[in-house]
């Protein structure tokens, strides 16, 4: 799999040489390139940015620049990409989302800047048929600076994903969250025993592995019912 990020600060990109990621990287099942947007501006100054027509504060990437950035980048790509723009009015990235994307052999994450890009970029690349759809994505409802953050999001979900990632199973489990019942996953511990006079429950120490799977179960459904009812059936 092969992942082209197109941005104006290709540094905010330099942790996916690290951990999983970058684990990914080296043993040859993922690829990450990151490109400079402003090797693409025809403007001085490289400038990628333009005032919005209509008025109103800010200033908005123009459409040109991302144009021959994602036609050039596109070219180079051995199968259609999928083109994804991080945007605060995209539709929430979810676990679902992310697994719909493991089968493309090519992804292109625009990472926008200032008010976002001109419109006409995301309508342009969802009828080109050398590319294999636009998806405007959003990773949460709170308002970052720029879609950077939100790529390194996306690439670590789908990097896990890709068959022989992880550490021991061909690939990670594919339900909602890592139990098949979509619940929290209950408390963990490991060693001391005994921490600042905080105790590991005895069950997880007795060896009874039937009375330790019921722990977990009810552990489970506790955290799920404090945390995040809205998963319980
Ligand atoms: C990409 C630029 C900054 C901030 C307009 C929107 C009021 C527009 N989950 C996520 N949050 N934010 C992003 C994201 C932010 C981005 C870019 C992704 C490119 N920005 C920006 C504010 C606006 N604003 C919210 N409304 C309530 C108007 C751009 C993101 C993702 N993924």
């Amino acid at each position: 799999m092969i992942i082209d990020i197109v941005s104006i600060f290709p540094e905010y990109l330099e942790p996916l040489s690290l951990s999983l990621v970058g684990k990914a990287q080296e043993t040859g099942k993922l690829t990450v390139r990151v490109h400079d947007l402003r090797d693409w501006s025809a403007a001085p100054h490289h400038r990628v940015d333009d005032t919005p027509y209509g008025g109103g504060p800010g200033m908005v990437m123009d459409a040109p620049t991302w144009g021959r950035a994602l036609d050039e980048i596109a070219q180079s790509c051995d199968s259609k990409p999928l083109l994804v723009i991080p945007t605060p009015s995209g539709k929430v990235f979810d676990q679902p989302t992310a697994r719909s994307w493991v089968g493309n052999q090519s992804i292109v994450i625009a990472c926008a800047r200032y008010e976002g890009i001109d419109s006409r970029v995301s309508q342009h690349y969802q009828t080109r048929s050398d590319w294999a759809g636009v998806q405007e994505v959003s990773i949460g409802n709170y308002v970052l600076a720029g879609g950077e953050a939100a790529a390194l999001v996306m690439v670590e979900t789908v990097a896990r994903l890709i068959p022989g990632v992880l550490g021991n199973p061909e690939s990670a489990p594919d339900d909602t969250f890592s139990r098949a019942d979509g619940l929290l996953e209950g408390s963990v511990y490991t060693k001391p025993p005994t921490w600042r006079d905080l105790e590991v429950p005895p069950v997880l120490l007795s060896g009874y592995h039937q009375a330790i799977d019921q722990w977990r179960a009810a552990s489970a459904e506790e955290k799920t019912r404090n945390l995040r009812p809205d998963l319980l059936p």
